[in-house]
């Protein structure tokens, strides 16, 4: 997979707002907000969408809805938020390097639009 400006956050190249990093995730704030919480979890290694994530990849996924859940709780929201992963430009990925939105703090419409 080509190199996103994900992986340029991953190596410091470009800053943001880093709330969480462990040895095989980051999660940092979203650059244009949907709620009061919005963050992004990302794995370390390069995966572009979920559809091309591979059987190996099984802990590493669960690691980054655990993460969420522990970073969720971390800002307060641990109670009530939403994870989205948008797979494929149809559904809106804009950026090729897997991540977790984790949205909360509002009220959320049910079905998404
Ligand atoms: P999407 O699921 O691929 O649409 O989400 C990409 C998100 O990445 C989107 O919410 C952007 O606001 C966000 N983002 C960012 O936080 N920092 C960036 O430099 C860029 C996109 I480019």
């Amino acid at each position: 997979m080509s190199d996103t400006i994900f992986s340029k956050i991953i190596n410091r190249e470009i800053d943001a707002d880093i709330v969480h990093e462990d040895d095989q995730c980051l999660a940092f704030r979203d650059v244009n907000p949907q709620a009061p919480m919005h963050i992004l979890v990302i794995p370390k290694k390069p995966i572009d969408m979920l559809v091309n994530a591979e059987d190996g990849d099984q802990a590493l996924l669960g690691h980054l809805l655990l993460s969420a859940r522990k970073i969720a709780r971390n800002e307060g929201y641990g109670e009530a938020f939403r994870l989205v992963v948008n797979n494929g430009e149809a559904v809106g990925q804009s950026v090729f390097h897997l991540h977790v939105h984790i949205l909360g703090g509002r009220d959320f419409a049910w079905p998404p639009g």
